[in-house]
């Protein structure tokens, strides 16, 4: 399609849709009319794909997660197809502006944070790669809560993204299943001899399927991505005459749950998860009888994954359906199910470990809690006289009344992945240690990628015009050519062009901060960035000694010559998570503070973005210098902007923690700011129990300093957290060890500011970045995954050159 053919398109599509001319229509309409057009146009390639699968018997592997956090898809989309600056052209000659238009459409909010980002940079991926794979999920009515500041607190509003509708999602009505939930069960015999459950009283739930096109980059792939919503099924209305039972069926996909590693065990939780899971193993095998297979070729032709412990029931499930419905012996079904699930680790926090109440299982899905009784049965059975009763019943499923969700994921499992090399190592050395000895061949790494279509080529033009310039454009698909750039380590012109593409970027965001926050920044400062998840692990807290640490210091030495810097934060809170909302209310006063002090010259800014997701990592990202990424070690298992800051030359100032330490092999120790304990010295200290963080903060003057101004009136409005805070780090023996790596911290800094005034020096740093973020695109993670444990092979469509060693 030309431009020409474009815009006759777009404005026959808008008339078609709106009646009036074009030229009047809204952002919203300009939005709404160019994603149905293109919706149009991949339209026959989905249709395509979808029954080459079926003719060719493919091999297809499904993703199944709590969470998907896709972003806006309308760049993405276009790029993939290859039409970006074919619409952007057209829509320009037609008067319109495509970064205009783009805001149009809402951002999903449909995960929390890194585990939800990385299932949707998977599907990318798995798509770009030629692999046959679609996503299952839920469709929540409400995504992560909206997040607003009001005195500095985070307050929690709901996210009401389907409000407009959604261009994307195709309602597939005649694929929905029924779940089913409560009610008793019994065993009969029928006229075989063979037991049959009969169940009684169960509450019927309707799961509907939402389809969006996950669209292959420029590979005619286009795969799917399956949400599921929970209605109430056609005829049975009468069961339900009140509100409040019509809402019982309503809440199952309302909410996304606003914990990021911090789980109550809830019902409601409970019931999303069996509802997923059991409606994705439904759909898949109607889907698998379509091929008309023996059922021992099933897991040669599907994968299922499971993304952390969340949809783990598919492991009853599919054993229910296979010998219940579909009359498979134990034996068999038990063979197929572990042959075809997979399952990866995401977190080693103790409190992230799903554990479900043997009461609340048994009384919500009474047959699934026979099923896990007796897989557990068996396995005990089973292991104890080859390990002995200790440790088999330390890997027991059922422990002190409650389901260990990871024990059944890897015991109903051929394969346990971490997601990077140090969390893999802690799970097989510590975390899961007995599991490895007992399975050593399930256990293997896939470190985490991100990819960087959406990360570069869409988030970052300018940059994206200035490789495609210098190393030409064969870094696309294969991300590992990125290495090329090394070579143009010195080439001063290349630098100063690289410095423009980040100014650029910095004005952009600078921009940003000042329209959304009245904030004025300098563009030229060092741009320090901090986004995730707030957690204690995660230690943001840390940064914020800094700032004190640094502010005090220019109070104290107004002439100093260091240079500006801008602290960037972004961070939502989990609602019930008082800690870290009151990090949040300190960083928004330290804030107020510093920005509203005219004595300090502009010398230090803090922004904390409201509301951070995709969309305005989309924009901070490309415009960062520093990437924080602080964590204790030991404690992140991966951390994913750490990939996406360092493609885009941001450089790394971190703790040897998650995938940060392959960033660090990968890059060298020249092109990296690392500070702090390394896992093993932290595990050393926690072992020998001496670590006294009050007599750092009376023996280190620096931290006794910066301490004392979380108590002594200096951060106004801050009396009520500031005690808080200030006493779990000294009274409570600081649980992450903020004290005993504060010093090295503040060093890595000083390293940073300095190499920050040779403008040659730091940008040569940042090329350095670019150059070795290849090996974190997730189209490498992918081909990995498929290779090695979902054992399928890419179509002839794959655009993957393979990965250099
Ligand atoms: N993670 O986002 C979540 N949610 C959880 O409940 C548990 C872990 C994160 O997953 C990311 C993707 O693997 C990791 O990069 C990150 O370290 C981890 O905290």
């Amino acid at each position: 399609m030309d431009v020409n053919q474009f815009k006759e398109r777009y404005v026959k599509k808008f008339e078609e849709m709106y009646a009036f001319d074009y030229k009047e229509g809204s952002i919203r309409e300009q939005f709404l009319t160019l994603g149905y057009l293109i919706k149009n146009m991949y339209a026959p390639e989905w249709r395509q794909t979808s029954d080459t699968y079926l003719e060719n018997k493919s091999k297809q592997v499904f993703y199944f997660s709590m969470e998907f956090l896709p972003g806006t898809m309308l760049k993405s989309n276009l790029l993939n197809l290859g039409l970006l600056d074919t619409v952007s052209d057209g829509l320009k000659e037609l008067g319109l502006n495509l970064d205009e238009v783009a805001t149009g459409e809402m951002d999903p909010a449909l995960g929390n944070g890194g585990l939800g980002r990385l299932a949707a940079c998977f599907m990318d991926s798995i798509a770009s790669n030629g692999l046959a794979g679609h996503g299952n999920g839920i469709r929540y009515q409400y995504g992560l809560f909206k997040q607003k500041f009001i005195d500095g607190n985070q307050i929690e509003l709901p996210e009401n993204w389907l409000r407009n509708g959604n261009v994307w999602e195709v309602r597939r009505e005649n694929k929905a299943v029924t779940v089913r939930f409560g009610g008793h069960v019994t065993l009969d015999e029928d006229e075989n001899g063979v037991k049959r459950p009969e169940y009684h009283n169960t509450m019927n739930i309707l799961a509907v399927p939402y389809d969006t096109a996950q669209v292959g980059y420029d590979n005619g792939v286009v795969n799917n991505l399956r949400l599921w919503s929970a209605e109430i099924p056609y005829g049975e209305e009468y069961l339900y005459p009140t509100d409040e039972a019509r809402d019982q069926v309503k809440q199952i996909t309302e909410y996304l749950y606003p914990d990021d590693s911090n789980y109550e065990g809830r019902m409601l939780r409970l019931k999303q998860e069996y509802f997923f899971s059991s409606a994705g193993v439904q759909s898949i095998i109607r889907y698998y009888k379509k091929m008309d297979l023996d059922w021992s070729f099933f897991p040669d032709k599907i994968a299922m994954h499971i993304n952390d412990t969340h949809p783990t029931l598919v492991i009853p499930e599919l054993m229910r359906i296979l010998m219940d419905e579909e009359g498979l012996s134990w034996e068999q079904a038990w063979e197929i199910t572990k042959k075809t699930v997979s399952y990866t680790n995401h977190t080693i926090l103790q409190e992230a470990l799903e554990r479900w109440p043997v009461d609340m299982i048994a009384q919500l899905l009474p047959r699934i809690y026979q099923i896990i009784v007796e897989i557990n049965r068996r396995h005990i059975e089973k292991k104890i006289p080859l390990y002995g009763e200790d440790l088999t019943y330390r890997t027991a499923i059922i422990d002190h009344g409650q389901i260990q969700m990871a024990n059944l994921a890897i015991i109903g499992s051929h394969s346990i992945n971490g997601v990077a090399k140090l969390h893999t190592d802690i799970l097989m050395n510590q975390t899961l240690h007995d599991f490895y000895l007992m399975y050593p061949n399930k256990f293997n790494n896939k470190t985490n990628g991100v990819t960087m279509r959406r990360w570069v080529q869409i988030s970052n033009p300018g940059l994206t015009a200035l490789l495609d310039d210098v190393i030409g454009t064969k870094w696309k698909k294969a991300p590992n050519e990125l290495v090329v750039l090394k070579a143009f380590a010195n080439d001063k012109d290349v630098l100063k062009r690289l410095d423009e593409v980040k100014l650029n970027n910095k004005k952009k965001f600078a921009k940003y901060v000042q329209e959304e926050m009245g904030i004025t920044i300098d563009p030229t400062a060092i741009f320090d960035v901090q986004i995730k998840r707030l957690h204690a692990y995660k230690r943001q807290l840390l940064n914020v000694l800094h700032i004190l640490d640094r502010y005090s210091f220019i109070k104290e030495n107004p002439n100093t010559d260091i240079p500006k810097r801008v602290f960037i934060f972004g961070a939502k809170a989990a609602p019930s998570y008082h800690y870290a909302k009151q990090i949040i209310k300190l960083i928004n006063e330290v804030a107020n503070m510093i920005n509203n002090d005219d004595s300090i010259n502009d010398l230090i800014k803090v922004v904390f973005v409201e509301n951070y997701g995709v969309s305005l990592a989309e924009l901070i990202i490309p415009a960062a210098d520093i990437s924080e990424q602080i964590s204790l070690a030991g404690k992140e298992a991966s951390g994913t902007s750490n990939m996406k800051l360092m493609a885009n030359g941001a450089l790394t100032l971190a703790t040897m923690d998650g995938a940060t330490v392959e960033i660090h092999d990968y890059v060298g120790k020249d092109y990296i700011y690392i500070f702090g304990m390394t896992n093993d010295e932290v595990q050393t200290l926690n072992e020998n129990r001496t670590y006294h963080s009050r007599h750092l903060y009376e023996t280190n003057p620096r931290i006794n300093k910066v301490l004392n101004m979380l108590v002594d009136g200096s951060i106004p409005n801050t009396e009520e957290i500031g005690q808080d805070i200030f006493d779990s780090l000294v009274k409570y023996n600081d649980e992450y060890y903020l004290l005993q790596d504060f010093d090295s911290y503040i060093e890595a800094h000083k390293r940073a500011d300095t190499d920050f005034k040779d403008r040659m020096k730091w940008n040569k740093k940042a090329l350095m970045n670019i150059a070795n973020a290849g090996p974190f695109s997730a189209d490498y993670t992918i081909h990995r995954y498929a290779d090695e444990i979902w054992k399928m092979k890419p179509g002839e469509e794959n655009i993957l050159l393979q990965p250099e060693a």
